[in-house]
Order: C-alpha cells, then sequence, then structure tokens
C-alpha cells in the first residue's frame, strides 16, 4: 500500500480530480498553498495499491499542465526578496509516493 501526496495547480484540480475517481481511485482533496509563490494549489492525498502507482501517475501527468507565471516581489525568507518580475515554471505536478505500514478503515 501507498500513499500519494500529489500537488496541482489548482486549475488543474477538477481534471485531476474526475479522472482519478473516473478510474477508481479514492482521492482527498486539500486546499494548499506554495511556501514560494504564495499562491493556492491543490494537493490530493490518494491511498492505493503499489501496483496502481504508475498508472496513477499517468493519469495525473496527462491532467496536468505546466504553467510560467511571472512574478514580482518574491520573498526568499524575511530579508531577500527580488522587486523585478522573474518568470516561474509551476507544475504539471509535484509527486510524492510514501510506503504505509497500516492500513485501517473503521
Ligand atoms: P511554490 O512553493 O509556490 O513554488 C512554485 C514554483 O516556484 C515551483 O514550481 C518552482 O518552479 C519555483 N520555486 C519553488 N521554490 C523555489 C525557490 N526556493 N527558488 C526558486 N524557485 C522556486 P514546482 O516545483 O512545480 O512546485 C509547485 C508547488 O509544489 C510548490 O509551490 C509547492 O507548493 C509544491 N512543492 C514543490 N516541490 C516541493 C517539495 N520538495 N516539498 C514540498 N512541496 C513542494
Amino acid at each position: 500500500m501507498k500513499l500519494v501526496f500529489a500537488i496541482v495547480n489548482k486549475e488543474d484540480s477538477n481534471a485531476v480530480s474526475t479522472a482519478l475517481t473516473h478510474s477508481g481511485f479514492s482521492v482527498t482533496k486539500l486546499a494548499t498553498t506554495g511556501g514560494f509563490l504564495r499562491a493556492g494549489n491543490t494537493t490530493f492525498l490518494i491511498g492505493t495499491e503499489d501496483v496502481r502507482v504508475d498508472e496513477l501517475i499517468e493519469l495525473i501527468a496527462k491532467t496536468s499542465r505546466k504553467r510560467t507565471h511571472t512574478v514580482s516581489n518574491v520573498h526568499y525568507g524575511d530579508t531577500h526578496y527580488t522587486s523585478f518580475p522573474t518568470e516561474v515554471t509551476v507544475g504539471g505536478a509535484t509527486i510524492f509516493v510514501t510506503d504505509i505500514e497500516r492500513y485501517e478503515k473503521l
């Protein structure tokens, strides 16, 4: 059993969610905020069998896009920041796959 954390752009959130649920994955969606851009994104928690992890990642890859954001006043900690426009590429998705020791539904 694995627990997959997938952070996606909030504009892709519905497409990802629909694709995963249609394929039979159980999904929890969290409204989250990226630490760098301080903009909203979506984090999915998906518990699944080991053999379905590749299929899951493929579905997320198909439904989430890379985007370029131009930002100004990017903060690096409390004291350092850039005040000129900076281009940042975000996504498609950032995915963490973790082992689950025990899974119970009570
Ligand atoms: P943010 O932290 O808002 O980051 C947005 C994008 O800004 C990142 O896109 C990356 O291109 C850039 N970026 C992030 N930190 C940076 C830094 N210290 N210096 C320069 N550029 C930086 P992605 O890598 O696609 O990440 C999208 C979102 O996924 C992130 O939003 C964050 O919420 C999450 N994320 C990415 N990597 C992570 C990690 N290792 N641990 C936890 N969350 C992560």
